[in-house]
């Protein structure tokens, strides 16, 4: 069974690894969102397609969330003491891939072409393209604290800042621009199934969506399409969708999040928590829904969960 996993971030991470163990990694295609990327130190960093690279290959920090386990942080102590942005969590391990990107990059290689060598470096089987090889980038329209607005990239928005500005537009710079990335549309074209993993539907999905073309293609395999609820009794498992969604009119619940998919999506999953927004969902926006445990602790619980959205996709 072919499938395709439109992806963010640490929850995509934790889905593939039960989709993998559901599927064969060679039937998965993960398109990423790159709209998180951004240039420090020269340093070409690509935060969700490294995630969901780390979490396939094994090497995720499970507790952290995103990065390198048993990472180490020398490199970037060193880069505070000589008086250098030190806001990003740099690891060292994790700065060998930046590296490596930037370099490959720098000779002439797509991000497309540099993904497939990392990927196959690590061992990882899942097919891994970034949304497009041009770049994107997610701006964040705040107000700060004493009633000025902001504009930041939305890195400094979420690690510089903490998140704490107040979100009043969310944009995708680059976007107009961007084509999906070779064998992206096919893809979903040929898939048996399409799931939307627990991201952020704001700053991770919607970036996809939103590259030329994508949201058809997906629109026009609906019935084949399904997504798993990232919002579990009204908060984010990880992130800060609680405070991104309200700023485009979604409610922090699995029923927004599922609203910010009307109309691409035959199935919604949401946690046994939200079982009683399940007749909202299936009445106001036409999906069937799956109820079941999404709190991906290990594989064998995301595995569950990509069983049912398997399920909902296919069935
Ligand atoms: N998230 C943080 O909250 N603080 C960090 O210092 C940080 C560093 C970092 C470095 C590499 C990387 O791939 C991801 C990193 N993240 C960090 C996660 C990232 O900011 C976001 O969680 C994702 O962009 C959202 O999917």
């Amino acid at each position: 069974m072919k499938v395709v996993a439109l992806a963010g971030g640490v929850g995509a991470g934790k889905f593939l690894r039960g989709l993998v163990r559901a599927v064969p990694p060679t039937d998965v295609t993960a398109v990423v969102n790159t709209a998180d990327d951004m240039t420090l130190h020269g340093l070409r960093i690509c935060p969700d397609l490294d995630s969901v690279t780390y979490w396939l290959a094994g090497l995720a920090d499970r507790d952290r969330g995103w990065g390198r386990a048993g990472e180490s942080f020398r490199a970037l102590e060193e880069v505070r003491g000589l008086g250098g942005p030190a806001w990003f969590g740099l690891g060292d391990l994790d700065l060998g891939a930046h590296l490596v990107r930037t370099g490959w990059l720098g000779e002439g290689a797509s991000l497309s072409e540099v993904t497939a060598r990392l990927t196959a470096a690590l061992g990882v089987g899942v097919r891994i393209l970034p949304m497009s090889d041009e770049p994107v980038a997610t701006v964040i329209d705040s107000m700060d604290d004493d009633g000025s607005g902001r504009t930041d990239p939305f890195q400094v928005y979420w690690v510089k800042r903490g998140a704490r500005d107040e979100v009043k537009g969310v944009r995708f710079e680059g976007i107009a621009r961007a084509r999906p990335a070779p064998g992206v549309l096919e893809a979903i074209e040929a898939a048996d199934a399409i799931v939307v993993c627990p991201s952020n539907p704001v700053v991770s999905v919607a970036p996809i969506l939103a590259v030329s073309g994508v949201r058809d293609a997906v629109a026009a395999r609906r019935e084949r399409a399904a997504g798993v609820s990232p919002i579990v009794g009204g908060a984010p498992v990880a992130g800060m969708a609680d405070r991104l969604m309200p700023a485009v009119g979604l409610e922090v619940s699995a029923l927004g999040a599922a609203s910010a998919y009307r109309g691409l999506l035959h199935g919604w999953v949401v946690d046994e928590r939200d079982a009683d927004l399940a007749p909202r969902i299936e009445n106001v926006l036409g999906m069937r829904v799956a109820v079941t445990d999404t709190i991906m602790t290990d594989d064998a619980v995301a595995e569950r969960v990509a069983t049912a959205a398997l399920e909902l996709a296919t069935g």
